[in-house]
């Protein structure tokens, strides 16, 4: 086992005073991975005033060059630590290997140098005034960092996700403190200490360790000098936050939860569709908040899909997440594989046919006390099922046949969530009618998920409040000033 893991406070490994651990079980085997220090309410406020001084002095008086060059560094840092950040995310996530190797380790560096690169180009205003003698006043605006940010992250993409946060933060010129999630704290704090020996002042990333209500992340989000709070995670966990931030006014940003749709027409690239909605419905085991637990296919090909994806989901390879061959790992925890099997078992409730899977898979002895459970498929679901109207984040979803696009799109706005859509077309004018009417943030045309970090990501309604990516990212994580001179 390794040694336990501690909070990370003004650049020094710190134990919270109360002594009080709490334990991270494998979710591959169910073995311990980590014992974890448990952050009180004084290293909170340890954290915070940790970064308010770091704000204050070395990084907030910092020239945007020297930051710049300083978050480079880590950025290559990071590229030099792919083996450990790795290891480590598998430990706590138990997601394959070659998932963690393609997607969310390298996401890591990229974050940081896409948004480094864009507040160093960033311009700001400027405008002339007349005034009545004839002088004039130039008005320009200036970009300030916020304050401490308070920066409160999910599980199921844990080093991608805190990367997505801190990228744009520090680049603006913030500090931060950071609650990973309890399920997953150890890439994070990674993350911290590679940044000191970046050269990263000290205090500029803290991270404290804990829960939600009680705890680290009730204790940060409720403390007056955080400035701000961005937040990814499940929507109910966003109102509690939302009233913590009430208090005192201050902005938030959420990225939340989501009840997607995947339409697929039937005049598609059949075999590309398949591939499609078969990563979004089931990339790291169902539990990536854009994914598609409703999926929609337009009646000509709807039993060839359901063939061809209930061939391709037998197919899927589930086992050790260290093996290269992986394709499939386990669900984060058995409290989170609880909750999906519930769900598996009303979707037969409320009148699914089960396609594929619905139950637990055989594992060998070494994995059997894992969080496994099988890639799922139904048909026969109404829309009005709960099934069909709660997010599962689970490997799984409903195949429905529909026959026009006008009944496809109201099929697919019926939510309250309006993260994301996947549409499958070869019909360029369909592609963007469709687009233009699904109320969403965001838009998949024959893709899912291909990202380019400078566009606008979030969703409305119960998905979330405001965008991250690009210049929204920047004016998250920075204030804008108007300076007025009279000349
Ligand atoms: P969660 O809301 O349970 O927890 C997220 C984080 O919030 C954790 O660090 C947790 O400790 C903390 N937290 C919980 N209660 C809190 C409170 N009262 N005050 C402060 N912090 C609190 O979410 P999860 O189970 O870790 O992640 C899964 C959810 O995240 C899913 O709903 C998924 O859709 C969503 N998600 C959304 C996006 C997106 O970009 N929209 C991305 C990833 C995950
Ligand atoms: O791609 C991203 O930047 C991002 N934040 C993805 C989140 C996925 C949700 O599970």
């Amino acid at each position: 086992m390794q040694p336990t893991l501690l909070n990370f406070i003004n650049g020094h490994a710190v134990t919270a005073a109360s002594g009080r651990t709490f334990d991270r079980l494998s979710s591959a085997d169910g073995t311990l991975v980590q014992r974890v220090s448990e952050a009180g309410e004084a290293e909170v406020a340890a954290a915070v005033a940790a970064a308010r001084h770091a704000l204050r002095g070395p990084w907030g008086t910092m020239d945007i060059a020297a930051r710049a060059n300083l978050l480079h560094k880590l950025a290559d840092a990071l590229d030099s630590k792919t083996d450990q950040l790795l290891r480590a995310e598998i430990a706590d996530t138990g997601k394959p290997v070659a998932l963690a190797q393609g997607l969310d380790i390298p996401r890591g560096a990229a974050n940081f140098r896409v948004f480094i690169d864009m507040v160093k180009a960033a311009h700001e205003a400027s405008y002339r005034t007349s005034t009545p003698d004839g002088r004039g006043a130039l008005n320009y605006t200036l970009r300030r960092p916020k304050g401490v940010i308070a920066v409160i992250c999910p599980w199921n993409l844990p080093f991608l996700n805190v990367t997505w946060k801190l990228g744009p933060a520090l680049a603006c010129g913030n500090t931060v403190v950071v609650k990973p999630s309890e399920e997953t704290p150890t890439t994070a704090t990674m993350l911290a200490q590679i940044a000191k020996e970046a050269g990263i002042p000290d205090g500029v990333i803290n991270v404290v360790h804990g829960f939600g209500p009680n705890s680290a992340g009730e204790f940060l989000t409720r403390h007056p000098e955080v400035a701000a709070i961005t937040f990814t995670g499940e929507t109910r966990t966003g109102t509690a936050i939302m009233k913590a931030a009430a208090e005192g006014t201050r902005p938030v940003s959420f990225e939340l939860g989501g009840k997607n749709a995947g339409i697929v027409f039937a005049d598609c690239d059949f075999d590309a569709a398949v591939d499609g909605i078969m990563r979004s419905a089931f990339l790291n085991s169902g539990q990536v908040c854009l994914g598609t637990e409703r999926v929609y296919v337009e009646r000509p090909v709807f039993d060839r899909f359901v063939a061809a994806m209930k061939e391709r989901a037998q197919a899927l390879v589930i086992g050790d997440p260290m093996d290269p061959g992986t394709t499939f790992g386990p669900l984060i925890s058995q409290e989170h594989r609880d909750k999906v099997l519930a769900y598996f078992r009303r979707a037969v409730d409320e009148g699914a046919t089960v396609v594929t899977g619905g139950g637990v898979p055989a594992m060998p002895t070494t994995l059997a006390n894992g969080a496994w459970v099988q890639p799922t498929i139904w048909t026969g679901l109404d829309d009005s099922a709960s099934v069909m109207r709660e997010e599962i984040f689970g490997p799984c979803c409903n195949i429905a046949p529909f026959d026009s696009e006008d009944e496809v799109i109201r099929r697919a706005n019926d939510t309250r969530y309006g993260l994301s859509t996947t549409v499958w077309t070869q019909n360029l004018a369909r592609a963007h009618r469709v687009a233009e009417r699904i109320d969403v943030g965001l838009v998949w045309i024959n893709s899912w998920w291909l990202r380019d970090l400078r566009t606008p990501f979030g969703g409305s309604g119960l998905s979330g409040i405001g965008r991250e990516g690009g210049e929204h990212s920047l004016d998250f994580y920075s204030e804008t000033r108007t300076v007025c001179v009279k000349l």
